[in-house]
């Protein structure tokens, strides 16, 4: 089975991308290759981080490798907290934190549009690779639901009357913004071996 690099240390994304990818390729996080550090994201884009995460890995390890970076983009916030989003609180990854600032910072907004974003770098053979995922919703009052991460108890997506965080992990792959773009990964993997 091939082996491909996961570049990242969030356990909820390595768990959702499990799931979609199923058994096709062996994926390995980089503390199973020794790295332990944190690696560095600190690019002003989605785009930007997510080749800086995969570079870095590549470069350590000189393993096929991806990363995936993702952000909540909220309308009426000018498209905030975007590529802040683990550090939109604190300087640390606080989804509960996160969260209360969101509400707070939407109190009383009528427009609660809102889209999460992922943008997925691969390096394969040392070229880079970019795939994009988008899904559009909306922003609910209250935290509902114990499942999934960060922003997940407030976003419903489109067609849904559900938060991510009500749903499986197979519930949020079919819409979600990190499932679509790793469907774009693995359709991009498929042809390259063919
Ligand atoms: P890695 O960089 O190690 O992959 P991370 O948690 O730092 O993990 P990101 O920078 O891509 O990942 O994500 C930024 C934040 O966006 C993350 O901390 C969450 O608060 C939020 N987020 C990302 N994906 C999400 C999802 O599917 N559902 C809800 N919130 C999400």
């Amino acid at each position: 089975m091939r082996k491909l690099l996961f570049a990242t240390n969030n356990a909820h994304k390595l768990a959702e991308v499990r799931a979609e990818l199923g058994d096709a390729w062996q994926l390995v996080t980089p503390r199973d290759c020794g790295v332990t550090e944190e690696i560095p994201e600190t690019q002003p884009t989605l785009e930007g981080n997510a080749s800086q995460k995969a570079r870095y890995l590549y470069d350590r390890t000189g393993m096929d490798c991806f990363a995936d970076d993702t952000g909540l983009e909220v309308e009426a916030l000018g498209g905030a907290p975007g590529v802040h989003s683990a550090r939109y609180a604190t300087d640390g990854h606080d989804f509960a934190a996160n969260n209360r600032l969101l509400l707070r910072n939407l109190a009383g907004c009528g427009n609660r549009r809102a889209r999460f974003r992922t943008v997925i770098s691969l390096i394969l053979g040392s070229e880079e690779h970019l795939f994009e995922g988008v899904v559009e919703g909306h922003i609910i009052e209250h935290e509902t639901g114990d499942e999934g991460f960060g922003y997940d108890p407030l976003f419903v997506p489109d067609g849904c009357d559900r938060t991510f965080a009500q749903m499986t992990t197979a519930e949020k792959n079919a819409t979600s913004h990190r499932a679509r773009a790793v469907r774009k990964l693995a359709g991009y993997l498929l042809a390259m071996e063919k």
